[in-house]
């Protein structure tokens, strides 16, 4: 150690620290205010009823626990991400800013980041994940289902019920997508625990994001070893970033964090996008019905499950310039939490917004965010959640909840621990 360096500051994952204690308690005028924390445990638990109380409250309102602006409503919330230039990504998306704090990992290029560093990288992802790529894999990614499900049934008829996060929601996109990235089969547990802890990083430091902390050295380290490209298979997307590199597109040092970007969005949120799709299938026995008997209502059920149990919850954004929204201004320099669970049932945007309805067409929701960073992914979780509901479909006569489901509280993910089912299979 050298005794005469001077001090750095303090790294490690400290969003929502002194710095916002600091700033919190002074209400803006005129802003209604909301005394609630989003990111308690009774919050996460059950976010529904204050998502409303946000809503009524007004089109922006403050949240004093945080000292920050919050929108809970479809059009706020919709303007907001479609406005780029006034509400930055480069300040973070979660609620540490990155003009005051140093980020706990070196920040996404492509999430953390404004046109035009963001464009060069999302061109790239985009390319790899358009649907042309997509069509590609599809065979693949729909025979690994009919393995996994032909396996669930028969574990169903023997033992009388599933775990369906254990035995399916957490198992097929560790496996597909992974594997299309390149990934090796070894480790891949570590894809759980790492998104686990960035998605609760987007948060303040509670007791989550602590817990979800502790292993974050070798957490990263892991993930970092494996963006390398002699890890990865060629052909697969990882290896198409280095040959994006190869290109000039981007730099040979860019693209390793951008296969971490793959690694960070790709496997939690479509664990839970199934997930919750899974229960609300499991709650509502007259919506499975129908897409029993029409399997291919299995992509409109997806979505619509996106939209009623929407698996990202939440992100931050940060005015660029003294913002007005609504008749509101917002100072430069302000973090913004947008509720893009809260925004899909906004009784101003969708009709009868409680009833999940899976054939209702919800476009237009934000479970995958809007504007330019919009799910550069989404393709491929729709092809995921699509597979695995029809595949269910065409196998599965009913099925309900076993027991009651738990739940894997996280600052951002609206996530499971466990769901017991009960299949009846023909
Ligand atoms: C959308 C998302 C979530 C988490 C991480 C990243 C992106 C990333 O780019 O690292």
């Amino acid at each position: 150690m050298n005794d005469n360096a001077p001090e750095q500051p303090a790294q490690g994952l400290t969003p929502g620290g002194s710095a916002a204690i600091a700033r919190s308690g002074n209400a803006p005028a005129g802003v209604p205010v909301m005394d609630v924390d989003p990111f308690s445990d009774a919050f996460l638990t059950d976010p529904y009823p204050d998502h409303e109380r946000m809503r009524e409250a007004g089109p922006v309102f403050w949240i004093p626990k945080y000292a920050i602006y919050a929108s809970a409503r479809h059009e706020q919330v919709r303007a907001i991400l479609n406005d780029h230039a006034t509400y930055i990504s480069s300040a973070g998306v979660g609620l540490a800013d990155f003009n005051k704090e140093t980020p706990f990992r070196p920040r996404s290029l492509i999430l953390e980041a404004d046109p035009p560093d963001h464009t060069r990288a999302r061109s790239v992802l985009a390319r790899i994940l358009s649907p042309r790529t997509v069509m590609q894999v599809r065979a693949t990614f729909a025979a690994e289902a009919e393995t996994l499900l032909d396996r669930l049934v028969e574990k169903a008829r023997s033992e009388g019920e599933i775990d369906a996060v254990k035995d399916l929601s957490e198992v097929y996109p560790l496996k597909v997508f992974p594997d299309a990235v390149g990934l090796e089969s070894e480790g891949r547990e570590m894809l759980l625990l790492y998104g686990n802890m960035i998605f609760n990083a987007f948060g303040p430091r509670n007791e989550l994001l602590v817990r979800a902390a502790e292993k974050v050295k070798p957490l990263t380290q892991w993930i970092m070893d494996h963006c390398k490209r002699e890890m990865l298979r060629p052909g697969g997307f990882g290896d198409m970033i280095y040959q994006a590199a190869d290109a000039g597109e981007i730099s040979l040092d860019e693209a390793p964090l951008l296969v971490r970007s793959f690694l960070s969005a790709g496997v939690d949120t479509t664990v839970n996008g199934i997930g919750n799709a899974l229960l609300c299938l499991a709650q509502h026995p007259e919506q499975y019905a129908r897409l029993r008997a029409d399997p291919s209502l299995a992509r409109p059920a997806f979505e619509e499950a996106l939209r009623y149990e929407s698996a990202v919850q939440t992100f931050f954004r940060t005015t660029s310039v003294d913002a007005s929204l609504s008749g509101i201004t917002i100072p430069a320099g302000s973090k913004v939490l947008t509720f893009l669970a809260a925004a899909n049932r906004d009784p101003r945007q969708w009709p009868d917004p409680e009833r999940f309805d899976i054939e209702r067409r919800p476009s237009g929701h934000m479970a995958f965010g809007s504007g330019i960073h919009g799910c550069v992914g989404q393709v491929v979780a729709r092809l995921e959640g699509e597979l695995i509901l029809a595949g269910i479909a065409k196998r599965v006569k009913s099925l309900s909840l076993a027991g009651k489901p738990t739940r894997r509280l996280n600052n951002t993910l609206r996530a499971l621990a466990s769901l017991p089912l009960k299949l009846e299979t023909a």
